[in-house]
């Protein structure tokens, strides 16, 4: 393998890769050097999608004109946009099965049948069960709790209308949906059309495709990923701010280390409550050790974090690290981004890889299935799994001993809270900010890890360049992770890193100048906040009127390209990063795309490899969005005199 540092600019990772390299275990990285990417897949210039090809139609290397069409005359439009739509279709189909899950989960704890969950935020079901249309007037908690939980459950297999929550969006982003015929009308309904519509010989004009590529984005934005997010709020709590620690540092010595890996935050919040039963207690003593040590990785690890401060362990790339440590028990695997390697690592330790959910196993690894009916009694077996595997560390065990503090859990409750007041919570203070110019602009970058680039690198270089410029960011999933490693996820970081008007705002209020907002499935949070934006007035009429500008500069997922796509289709300028971008096999597919969509929907892809240049692209666009407000002067005037100082505290 190259050089570790060269990998990752996170220590503790390289630290565990060199452990890795020298103990001759497989991880991510090392494989990734045995396998170059296939040239032609990287463009997706190929298709699978019948039995006369799979046809590769790679772009000429001298320019040279030839004919791009596959054996059935489809052209390399067709073929690019054809991809491009499968991805999108099955990033919204994971979001969407996730937030399934949740919704029956959560019709379950209403009807009393989950055993250890409970409805903890009946203000959020209020208002949820008013976004939904239920009439909550002398119906109880649990009469509204099941009538929103089928309401909310019908929102996937509907067939006809719109999807309840497209109607938060500002009224100028609906028009513009039903102009273009996107307004997705249920959730399943638009992934099962782009299956069938990218089958062989059906949908054959790349800009249809397209336009049906969006509306299956929307869909997970606008309808699984929400719904996902506000029941999970309901169901554990809306997160508020709370302090917490990671990176692989987190992990004990002599207490048992379980991690909590993937998506859903069900058996997570169990494995909670469960790691502080007196029982589990009494037998992690039995075993000699000090306690049990639950730690996250991954998005799971984002929703254990922000509503119990239970620590990170990391983000995606150093799943594996984790159990090269030598220090882990027990890994829980539900949905996403868990790879497969884990099992090859777990075996050379005494790890326990487990996988809990009926939708995913993995050969090898034990499976010990989650249901709702009997969670809390799942989440103790696990446990006591755990425990009993303790005096099994066959290896010397080896923690880097790298650890952050960070605040974590801005939901767009906590950020109206706390820009507005308990009795005057609003978004005005934020908006006024950013019409003053203290504030240039806001930024949402979020995404994955991709072992093609430096580990954590793009989104640490992209997000200091936006903070020092006066962009407050807000972010999720594993680029939020990279930020609490980098230290940019504590109030201390605006007068370290911050340009000085959003230093002052950021000192003023005591909040970090990056906020994390959650998990994957939570970029919904920044679409509410987007729209609250709007609604607070004085930042135009629309998502696409207000200085902002979304990025993904690490991502891997097909979940990712459904996040930008949405993010685009809603009128965001969404910059993405890492080694190549998707359907640069065809120019129509990227130009449209890139260029066209900019007209239709105000919002459009960008694609930058080098973060800081992507990060002015993302300033440039706010700037351009401050002038067309007419806002753009009220920057040159900033001057942080005392009265101003004393205005926003
Ligand atoms: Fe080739 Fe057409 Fe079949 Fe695709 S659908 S594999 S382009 S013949
Ligand atoms: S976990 S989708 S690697 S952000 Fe949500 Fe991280 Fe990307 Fe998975």
């Amino acid at each position: 393998m190259s050089d570790e540092r060269e990998r990752s600019i996170d220590q503790a990772t390289v630290e565990l890769l060199e452990k890795a390299r020298k103990e001759e275990i497989s991880t991510v990285f090392s494989r990734a050097d045995r396998i170059k990417p296939c040239p032609i897949g990287v463009e997706d210039s190929c298709c699978k999608v019948c039995a006369m090809g799979p046809c590769r139609l790679p772009r000429s290397k001298k320019g040279e004109q030839q004919e791009r069409t596959g054996v059935c005359g489809a052209t390399i439009d067709t073929i690019v946009a054809r991809n491009f739509a499968r991805k999108v279709a099955a990033g919204t189909a994971s979001h969407s099965d996730h937030a399934r899950e949740v919704v029956e989960t959560f019709l379950k704890t209403a009807r009393g049948e989950a055993q250890g969950f409970a409805i903890k935020d009946e203000v959020k079901l209020l208002e949820v069960a008013l976004d939904f249309g239920i009439d909550i007037e002398g119906k109880d908690t649990t009469a509204i709790a099941i009538e929103l939980g089928e309401k909310a459950l019908n929102e996937f297999g509907k067939q006809h209308g719109e999807l309840v929550y497209t109607k938060k969006a500002p009224l100028k982003r609906q028009e513009i949906w039903r102009k273009f015929g996107v307004m997705p009308r249920g959730i399943d309904r638009e992934v099962v059309e782009i299956m069938h519509r990218t089958h062989m010989g059906v949908d054959q004009d790349y800009r249809h495709i397209l336009l049906q590529t969006t509306r299956c984005a929307l869909a997970d934005g606008w309808g699984g990923s929400m719904i996902s997010t506000d029941l999970q709020d309901i169901m554990f709590g809306t997160p508020v701010p709370v302090l917490g620690s990671i990176n692989l540092g987190v992990l004990k010595e002599d207490q048992v280390n379980v991690i909590v890996h993937g998506h859903e935050p069900l058996l997570p919040e169990l494995l909670v409550v469960a790691s502080r039963d007196p029982e589990i207690k009494k037998l992690t003593e039995e075993v000699g050790a000090k306690g049990v040590n639950l730690a996250g990785m991954c998005c799971s690890a984002n929703e254990v974090l922000m509503r119990h401060g239970i620590p990170c362990a990391g983000n995606f790339l150093q799943q594996e690290l984790a159990l090269v440590t030598g220090a882990v028990e027990l890994m829980t695997v539900d949905v996403q981004c868990q790879m497969q390697g884990l099992q090859g690592v777990a075996e050379c330790f005494h790890t326990k890889l487990i996988t809990t959910s009926d939708r995913a196993m993995i050969e090898g690894a034990v499976h010990i299935e989650f249901h709702p009916e009997n969670g809390l009694d799942t989440a103790k077996k696990i446990l006591k799994m755990a425990i009993e595997n303790y005096p099994k560390r066959r290896h010397a065990v080896y923690i880097p001993d790298h650890s952050r503090d960070i605040v974590a859990g801005f939901s767009h409750e906590t950020i109206n809270y706390l820009l507005g007041g308990l009795f005057r919570a609003s978004y005005r203070p934020l908006n006024d900010n950013i019409i003053n110019g203290r504030i240039r602009g806001v930024a949402g970058v979020v995404g994955c890890n991709n072992v093609r680039t430096i580990h954590d690198f793009a989104h640490i270089a992209m997000i200091k360049e936006l903070i020092r410029n006066d962009v407050l960011v807000l972010t999720t999933g594993c680029a939020a992770m990279a930020c609490g490693k980098a230290g940019l996820l504590t109030p201390e970081a605006a007068r370290e890193y911050a340009g000085s008007g959003l230093a002052e705002v950021c000192e003023a209020v005591g909040i970090p100048p990056v906020l994390h907002m959650g998990a994957c499935v939570d970029n919904s949070r920044i679409l509410v906040a987007a729209t609250a934006m709007v609604k607070e007035g004085g930042l135009g009429d629309d998502i696409s009127d207000l200085p902002a500008a979304g990025a993904a500069p690490e991502w891997m997922s097909e979940k990712a390209l459904a996040i930008g796509q949405y993010f685009v289709a809603s009128g965001v300028f969404t910059v993405f990063g890492t080694t190549t971008w998707p359907t640069v096999g065809s120019e129509n597919v990227t130009r449209h795309l890139f260029e066209d969509f900019e007209g239709m929907f105000k919002g459009t892809w960008a694609y930058e490899q080098d973060p800081v240049k992507g990060a002015q692209l993302m300033i440039r666009h706010i700037d351009k969005k401050r002038k067309a407000l007419g806002i753009d002067k009220a920057r040159e005037r900033v001057l942080f005199d005392m009265a101003m100082r004393r205005a926003i505290e």
